[in-house]
């Protein structure tokens, strides 16, 4: 009794230690002598990397060059941009659809690259949403949200997007396991050991990138973390970091801390496949919603589906086995051979690794210690490589340099840990600014690893950059990793809250045919005007369709009467630029919505009520010429019921002598 109470105590200073975290003392001398020319990126000069770094909160992801830390996009993804339209325009709402209906914000954690034989291949990049789970796919060509799928039947999707090679697959789970949403789920929330299930979704990847969700894994309820595919050897398996086997409730900072091991679920997903095809997949009911954008017709559709294919983890013995794995593990990294699998548990003292061939070996002999909810539980020392020894507190994520090292970030003593993979030696700690969440090295996450440069993101800054009233800008820190000594070069503010990133060498883009303008005689638009003599309005009802288009530096129609309190206009903005980076910007005055910004060849579509009679003037937002002030217009409400008749022009109405 006594016994079990000191451990409570152990537990709860330990998860206060981790709260609170520690702030190394030399923070301002780290830096050595060389640093400034090595991230000095000369004005008109490219940066070496790209760097996509997840928003958080945000829930969007934010573009930098390396080594300069310049920011030079933020791409919308799972919230709204007034900037862009995002979710304002009529054609990329539908991108925003959820089974829920229409969902303006998301929590954006992962990210992951494409990859083609193991190595990231510029085509694509997955973005994970926690909070209503998604996966969306953007295009990097075009730099723009292509693709937003919905996994049903989960709880906070953080465990994702990762995905396998060759671009098959990129995952989901769920970190708050829930009842699945055909089942009644009106339950007494203390049913969750029996009612509450965790599903592990298995979204396939077409050549195009078109997501479908191929299969989910029905698994027990804990809350999935973290997870990265098996490469070559291991190909063809997952893992995912599981917290929370003590499966409670409430107060998980104590009742989830309980358990000296939670658990790495290896998941055979060729097994899986196998099964699959042999007709042993169970449709159940499902609503989730599948969005995507057409880039012929420049609008967004949303698909609701309404079931999916599942397979009983519990049932089917030989797709999951649980390694065990020390005090609550978080990020669960795979190193470039395959071979080797990290576990951080948040609040171990230690950093296990396990092998691959061993973790076979020992499924083919049984070496098991019993089981968890049916699933086999291999025999910890069976599947383990060894243990990196008092590596720091609070191991979070580890990325790979190619070159047979890891880097570790570790949460409360504020470094990062440089160990060799095979002996396990730690090699060398810088102290990070502070409190580091994530870690990447471009392709560290692969079997190909660009190991120059390591980027620590992390959670709390204090006084790293001017002061901005009770929120302060979250940091990233770029290290020089080319040498046997890490060193610290540049610290760089970051959007939202930097969780993991991706970096990939700029040629990797600029070479993937990244798209300049939209080619207007290609605009299958459903209303494109393809030049000012097409330009119309058209009443139907109380609903008014203006066809419009922009040039260098007019609207036409830039003059519109007839328009009644009550209509809904939409204007449908064509830009008829045929250049390089000429977006013209659309907004009016009361809209209760956001601007349109317009690239080249493009069409959007603006909806506006307006609730009271007079003048409107709309104008161009983005400064696009010498005559940039000059691009305006007018329109005239009157009250519901007159009788004004629709006119519109451009250049010719006049005043009357
Ligand atoms: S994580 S809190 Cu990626 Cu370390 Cu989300
Ligand atoms: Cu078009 Cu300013």
């Amino acid at each position: 009794m006594k016994n079990k109470f000191l451990k409570s105590i152990f537990v709860v200073t330990l998860g206060c230690a981790l709260f609170v975290s520690c702030k190394p003392k030399d923070s301002t001398d780290a830096v050595e002598g060389d640093a400034a020319s090595k991230v000095y990126v000369a004005p008109g000069k490219y940066d070496e990397f790209y760097n996509f770094v997840s928003g958080g909160f945000s829930g969007q992801v934010s573009v930098y060059g390396l080594p300069s830390g310049r920011l030079l996009r933020v791409m919308p993804v799972f919230s709204e941009d007034p900037q862009s339209g995002y979710g304002y325009s009529e054609e990329t709402k539908p991108m925003l659809n959820t089974s829920h209906g229409y969902v303006p914000w998301d929590d954006q954690h992962h990210l992951d690259l494409s990859q083609t034989n193991g190595e990231v291949d510029g085509r694509w990049i997955f973005a994970n949403a926690n909070n209503t789970p998604r996966i969306a796919r953007i295009d990097l060509k075009t730099f723009k949200t292509a693709e937003i799928i919905e996994l049903p039947n989960c709880g906070g999707n953080h465990s994702s997007p990762f995905i396998t090679q060759n671009t098959e697959y990129v995952v989901g789970a769920s970190r708050f396991s829930v009842p699945a949403d055909n089942d009644d789920g009106d339950v007494p929330i203390n049913t969750y050991k029996k009612n509450f299930k965790g599903y592990l979704s298995f979204v396939k990847v077409g050549k195009e990138g078109e997501l479908d969700l191929a299969f989910q894994i029905v698994a027990p309820g804990v809350n999935f973390d973290l997870s990265h595919p098996g490469k070559k050897e291991s190909h063809g398996w997952f893992f995912f970091s599981c917290y929370n086997t003590e499966q409670a409730n409430t107060l998980l900072e104590v009742n989830a801390s309980k358990n000296d091991k939670d658990f790495i679920m290896a998941v055979n997903w060729k097994k899986a496949e196998e099964y699959i095809k042999a007709g042993k997949g169970k449709r159940i009911p499902a609503k989730y919603a599948h969005n995507t954008w057409d880039e012929k017709t420049q609008t967004a559709k949303s698909e609701i589906k309404k079931e999916v294919l599942t397979l009983d983890a519990s049932e089917l013995k030989d797709i999951c086995y649980m390694i065990p794995c020390p005090k609550s593990p978080h990020g669960c990294d795979i190193d470039p051979t395959g071979e080797y699998i990290v576990g951080s548990g948040k609040l171990a003292a230690l950093i296990p690794v396990f092998s691959f061939t061993k973790l076979k070996d020992a499924i083919a002999k049984k070496q098991f210690d019993g089981n968890y909810a049916g699933i086999p539980v291999v025999k910890y020392e069976a599947a383990l490589h060894g243990e990196v020894q008092k590596p720091g507190l609070g191991p979070l994520h580890t990325e790979f340099d190619g070159k047979g090292n890891a880097y570790t970030t570790m949460f409360v003593s504020s470094e990062v840990v440089k160990w060799n993979i095979k002996d396990l030696k730690v090699l060398d700690r810088k102290a990070t600014y502070y409190s580091p969440g994530h870690l990447m090295v471009p392709g560290g996450n692969t079997e190909k690893p660009f190991g120059k440069y390591m980027v620590v993101y992390n959670k709390i800054t204090k006084d790293r950059f001017l002061p901005t009233g009770p929120e302060l800008a979250q940091s990233a820190q770029l290290f020089d990793i080319s040498g046997d000594k890490m060193k610290l070069l540049l610290d760089y503010p970051t959007i939202g809250e930097p969780h993991y990133a991706q970096g990939i060498p700029a040629e990797k883009i600029i070479n993937n045919g990244q798209l300049k303008y939209y080619k207007i005689a290609e605009n299958n638009h459903a209303y494109a005007t393809k030049g000012e003599k097409e330009t119309k309005v058209v009443r139907e009802g109380n609903k008014v369709h203006i066809y419009m288009t922009c040039i260098r530096s007019h609207f036409a129609p830039d003059n519109i009467e007839g328009i009644r309190v009550g209509d809904e206009v939409y204007f449908h903005v064509t830009n008829l630029e045929q250049d390089w980076d000429v977006p013209h910007g659309f907004a009016i005055k009361g809209a209760n919505n956001a601007e349109l910004l317009i690239m080249p060849g493009e069409t959007l579509t603006l909806k506006w009520v307006p609730e009271k009679k007079g003048i409107f003037p709309f104008y161009c937002t983005d400064f696009c010429s010498a005559l940039h002030q000059e691009m305006q217009g007018y329109v005239r409400v009157s009250p519901a019921g007159s009788n004004v008749p629709i006119t519109y022009s451009v250049g010719t109405n006049l005043p009357k002598e």
